[in-house]
């Protein structure tokens, strides 16, 4: 068994981007619920962001939603951000809250309301350039209903010249990403449902094009681990959207509904050079906190994705490689799950001393005041919402 001790030096960069809507209100179709300290402005929501880095050291990006954070000046939110010890991440595009859109966006007939949205990605990219985010990450909410409502084909083939033309403002710096995710809300067909289309779809564009991975978009009993090791083996991982689902796209915090699964998935990224400094894999959440409160909601998330990267950096794999050799399937089952068992909290713990930082992030930032700062502080004005 790898030693703490031997990782802890590896544990130093992890960086992981945290979703402005994280911050704001959200829940179900049924209820979203206030809560007291909701950020009201775009300002507000990078202030509980950069809170969550400095409890944690995990934390230095916050990824951007347009139009849910649009301001007149993005060099001035970049500045008000970097004041805060933080940076401007993933920039996250919007073409399912418009009325146009309801029978589709880049894939549409309507060459108008195709231009529109291909117009809209153009802007982002514009608001990119301010911000010095490097990455455009695209998710459609397009599809169809019914069998026979579309052509599956014809979007297919819409889908990719619309990319292509956002393609080409991309910049030398600059990455496009497409999520995928299998159904909703289109419930008949999706038209980027699964990592192979995505795959099909960025490989066209070129290697500025990259596929995101959402942990929650995917049929139950899905191998993600398995996607994880072919995208990195085809060089095409470019984002992990992290949280957790017990039944659909939940977006529960990461690392709660299925810790081993996401032990796995980090497995499967540090054996396919996903994780360190030579990695552009960006690790992203995508989470809502509808009824627990939001910071320490992202704290939480933050460290469990931590304490997992540990264990799955703890994992013998030299002993396991041999086993693998040698046919033991159970020796080689026993060493994998030695290193998910190990309890990392202790030693993490220590090591965030070490770093300056609370041996506990989550009774820290509980103690520190903030969120009955902001509980004070925030009232009148218009709570943020996840849209
Ligand atoms: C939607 O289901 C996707 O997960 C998106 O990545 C994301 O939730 C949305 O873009 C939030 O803005
Ligand atoms: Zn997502
Ligand atoms: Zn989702």
């Amino acid at each position: 068994m790898t030693t703490f001790s031997a990782i802890s030096a590896q544990l130093a960069g992890q960086a992981i981007e945290v979703p402005s809507w994280a911050y704001g209100n959200s829940g179900t179709r049924f209820k979203v619920f206030g809560s007291a300290g909701t950020p009201r402005t775009v300002e507000e929501k990078i202030a509980d962001a950069a809170t969550v880095n400095r409890f944690t050291g995990l934390a230095p990006l916050v990824s951007l939603h347009i139009p849910w954070d649009l301001v007149d000046d993005f060099a001035a939110l970049r500045r008000y951000a970097e004041d805060l010890g933080i940076g401007l991440g993933t920039i996250n595009s919007n073409t399912f809250q418009d009325d146009d859109y309801k029978l589709g966006a880049l894939t549409h007939t309507d060459k108008r309301i195709r231009q529109k949205a291909i117009d809209h990605h153009l802007a982002c990219v514009d608001v990119m350039d301010q911000t010095g985010s490097r990455d455009l990450k695209i998710w459609l909410a397009e599809g169809t209903n019914y069998p026979g409502q579309g052509d599956m084909r014809g979007r297919q083939d819409r889908l990719a010249e619309s990319l292509s033309t956002i393609y080409d403002r991309i910049g030398d710096d600059q990455r496009l990403v497409l999520e995928y995710k299998f159904f909703e809300p289109a419930f008949y067909h999706t038209d980027v449902p699964d990592w192979g289309t995505s795959y099909v779809q960025v490989a066209a564009l070129g290697e500025k094009a990259f596929v995101c991975l959402d942990t929650g978009h995917h049929a139950p009993g899905t191998n993600i681990e398995f996607i994880v090791a072919q995208l990195l083996r085809l060089g095409k991982l470019g984002s992990f959207d992290f949280n957790s689902r017990f039944y659909a796209d939940d977006d529960l915090i990461v690392g709660s509904a299925d810790p081993f699964q996401l032990f796995r998935i980090m497995v499967e990224v540090v054996r396919g050079g996903g994780y360190g400094p030579d990695s552009d894999v960006a690790f992203m959440l995508d989470q809502c906190h509808n009824i627990e409160k939001k910071i320490p909601g992202q704290i939480r998330s933050v460290l469990n994705v931590q304490e997992m990267t540990a264990r799955a950096l703890m994992l013998d794999t030299a002993a396991l490689q041999q086993a693998q050799d040698e046919g033991d399937v159970l020796g080689a089952n026993e060493i994998f799950m030695d290193a998910f068992y190990t309890d990392v909290r202790a030693d993490l713990a220590a090591w965030r001393e070490e770093q300056g930082l609370p041996a506990n992030p989550m009774r820290a930032y509980a103690e520190s005041g903030y969120q009955e700062q902001i509980e004070a502080e925030r009232v009148g004005g218009t709570q943020a919402s996840w849209n």
